[in-house]
């Protein structure tokens, strides 16, 4: 390994290890260690899988490739003997800007996992120049700038394959780039992402504008464009049929080099559809296989056999549904077929809630996913149950066979191994290095639970972790934490059903108590990290208020030496990977039912923090699975808050008008100290959000949540029962490995 690295250095650079820049050697490795996949084994089989997804939250791949390579350690040993540490140069690699949130971590997830357990399986997306928003704080306040991370050389892998995409208007030539997916110890697979040689990445102006309708120049700058105007959804649409015209006409081609006949393509091919933005996918196989002189509906039965659909979310606004009119625009051709398909449908069920086409002529893209695939599953137990008895009954009434639930699970390689090596030696230590291979005998830590070695030499584990992110953030962002308080931390989307307003509720609690002279044994740090959509705007104001109450506890001389609230700027994969093993306590407050699994949740828990939790999603496995004592819930049930929506008897406003705490601490929102700091408008118009809708009912919650987090606190001081908590937390935590999800899916769905 030394000598080849060496070589590459001379032949690109002509330098050696020692006078390398930190750049060099990144780039020498990114070469090294696509040399090594490339010389390695490809995973195949007779029925392969093909995972469709608008989102690949990968974050950076050295060393995760590194490990799964097996050469981590030999790598980092190479490097120090020449003066270099393999962290340093770690920092070197941009974060890929391909994903959002859970949904795209998931993907990217899955994607190590299928590798690992040797499954055949791709990827395909897209290719976005600019991807999700760069986050930067100006005036407390979110501003999005454009976030260019492809680099000349980089973990893209130009393949010259290229398709014709016809649109209504013109058509445009896509460009395959192809990213090696590798295995822990096992062998490879391939992310494929198209992309359009016409797009300019010079058309971004200020911040993140660009002119919409230009799609040849536009098509793949952006994740998830401003919707909020016609051009904004045309644009999506544009987006998702080009990537599903890609992907059809890739399967196809594999399938015919393979000399596959194309009528079994179900023998040979499963595809996953990931949320509805590959929808498109169905009607688009139909279409082109009837070009390949397939009867109609023979098409539809093979295409049937072939699709099968996830469903990540209950919320309405994330279920896509397309106008006819839309799509019209955009790809007619596939509207026939979807009239079609509809009509079928139509036909055989009077419901209207399971028609394709509405009323309003809109396209329900998962509809269309259920009726024309063989599999649909929900990500958790609870989102399970609640696809199957409230959001998709009609449709479980018709096809109970088809729905099935895969929880969800996370790769151990990034969120144990790559991003906590401390923890992964002291695992290796008490109970051997089994776990890696199978996350199930972590359970034999239990073995040592009241040992009181093991317990204070976890703490210390902690303590590094927490030492590490203090010095992270203070050299990168310039934020100051203190180590030896409780970090406390909420890092996902921004959204009003994940409540971080009612986190942010709890801090102006917590600060008003201070002020009134009651200080916490241990200081506090509430960490957040979040990004909100551009256009969402309650979702910016939430950050309004974080910001503001950043800057005034900062300057309260009183209210400083205890807590302390930062917000994070640009949380994303690589940040998430020092934050998680810091973190003491987990925060994951979702409004019961909203929130369909959660994955941030599982990741905390593995590092040993104690989730502070709704039972929602699968938070709800968790605390099965660690028992009452070492998880901390509160707030009403699902059932209660379903009943809620039913009768439509939440008001906000009662609970601000009959609870004087509740109003107290609401009211702090348009307080002096906070308009001065922060935009009056802003905070008047979350203020009246919170009183007169919280859709997504904070005031329910907030006074269980306040005790829950002060019992938390309290529970904190013992930190022997502590580390029995972390203990029992990292224990039981083997349920959420991905292997175990993508070992579940290829059982009961892809069958690979
Ligand atoms: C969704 C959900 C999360 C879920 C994730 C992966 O909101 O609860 O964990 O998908 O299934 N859009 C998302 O991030």
């Amino acid at each position: 390994m030394e000598a080849r690295l060496t070589e590459i250095l001379q032949e690109k650079f002509q330098t050696g290890l020692e006078q390398a820049t930190n750049e060099q050697v990144y780039y020498a490795l990114l070469t090294l260690t696509k040399e090594r996949i490339k010389e390695g084994p490809k995973n195949e089989g007779k029925r392969k899988l093909y995972y469709i997804s608008a989102e690949f939250l990968i974050g950076k791949l050295l060393s995760n490739n590194l490990i799964n390579l097996g050469i981590y350690d030999e790598t980092a040993e190479v490097l120090k003997k020449h003066g270099k540490k393999l962290a340093e140069i770690e920092e070197v690699e941009p974060e890929p800007s391909l994903g959002n949130g859970g949904l795209g971590r998931l993907a990217a997830c899955f994607l190590d996992s299928i590798a690992t357990l040797g499954l055949p399986g791709d990827g395909i997306g897209l290719n976005y120049h600019m991807g999700l928003f760069k986050q930067v704080f100006t005036d407390h306040k979110q501003d999005e700038q454009k976030n260019p991370w492809i680099e000349k050389d980089s973990w893209l892998n130009d393949t010259g394959i290229s398709f014709e995409v016809p649109f209504k208007d013109f058509s445009l030539r896509s460009h395959l780039y192809d990213i090696d997916v590798t295995g822990y110890e096992g062998g490879s697979n391939k992310l494929h992402l198209f992309d359009v040689e016409t797009v300019n990445d010079a058309i971004v102006g200020n911040g993140i504008n660009f002119d919409k309708n230009d799609i040849r120049e536009n098509l793949t700058l952006f994740l998830y464009p401003d919707d909020s105007d016609k051009a904004g959804n045309l644009l999506r649409i544009y987006q998702q049929y080009f990537m599903v015209s890609n992907a059809a006409q890739y399967i196809i081609r594999e399938c015919e080099e393979k000399g596959y006949d194309l009528r079994k393509l179900h023998e040979h091919v499963a595809i996953q559809i990931n949320d509805t933005h590959p929808s498109m996918v169905i009607p688009e196989l139909i279409r082109l296989l009837v070009q390949k002189q397939i009867d109609f509906n023979e098409a539809i039965e093979i295409v049937q056999k072939t699709c099968a659909y996830t469903n990540h979310t209950i919320l309405a606004e994330a279920l896509e549904k397309w106008p006819v009119d839309y799509l019209e625009q955009v790809a007619p051709q596939i509207v026939p077929i979807i009239r079609d398909l509809d009509a079928r449908i139509k036909g055989r069920y009077k419901d209207p809630r399971v028609h394709i086409i509405d009323d309003q002529n809109r396209v329900h893209m998962a509809h269309m996913d259920i009726h024309y695939g063989y599999s649909v599953n929900g990500v958790a137990y609870l989102h399970t149950e609640i696809l199957k008895n409230e959001e998709l009954k009609p449709f479980y009434d018709i096809y109970p066979q088809k729905f099935n639930n895969k929880t969800n699970g996370i790769t151990f390689r990034r969120w144990l191994l790559h991003c906590n090596h401390e923890l992964t030696a002291w695992l290796d230590e008490k109970i051997g290095p089994d776990y890696r291979k199978d996350a199930t005998k972590l359970e034999k830590l239990l073995d040592h639970i009241n040992d009181e070695e093991t317990l204070k030499s976890l703490l210390v584990v902690k303590q590094k972790k927490k030492e590490d992110l203090a010095a992270y953030l203070k050299e990168t962002q310039g934020l100051e934490i203190n180590p030896n308080s409780i970090f406390d931390i909420q890092v996902k989307r921004l959204h009003e059903y994940k409540r971080q307003q009612m986190n942010a509720l709890y801090v102006i609690y917590k600060y008003l108590e201070i002020k009134s002279g009651k200080k916490p044994e241990t200081p506090i740090t509430v960490i957040f990290g979040a990004k909100a959509a551009p256009a969402y705007i309650i979702a910016k104001d939430i950050i309004h208020l974080i910001l503001c109450l950043q800057e005034l506890i900062d300057n309260d001389p009183e209210v400083a030496p205890y807590l302390k609230v930062v917000m994070v700027e640009n949380y994303n994969v690589t940040l998430a990977e020092k934050l998680i093993p810091s973190c003491d306590i987990s925060e994951q407050i979702s409004l019961a039912s909203k929130e369909a699994s959660g994955t941030g949740n599982m990741k905390f828990m593995l590092n040993g923090a104690v989730t502070m939790g709704t039972e929602d999603g699968a938070n709800v496995e968790i605390h099965q699975f660690v028992g009452d004592e070492n998880i901390y819930i509160f707030g009403e049930s699902s059932e209660q808050v379903i009943e809620h929506y039913r009768k439509m008897d939440y008001n906000a406003v009662d609970y601000y008008i009959n609870d004087e705490e509740i109003r107290r601490l609401v009211d702090f929102i348009i307080s002096p100290e906070l308009l001065r700091i922060g935009d009056k408008y802003l905070l008047l118009e979350l203020h009246a959000e919170l009183i007169r809708k919280d859709w997504f009912m904070t005031l329910l919650d907030v006074k269980d949540y306040i005790q829950k987090k002060e019992q938390a606190y309290a529970d904190y001081e013992d930190r022997m029962a502590w580390a029995k908590k972390m203990v029992v937390n990292i224990a039981k935590a083997g349920y959420f490995s991905s292997d175990r999800t993508i070992a579940e899916y290829n059982r009961d769905i892809w069958h690979l």
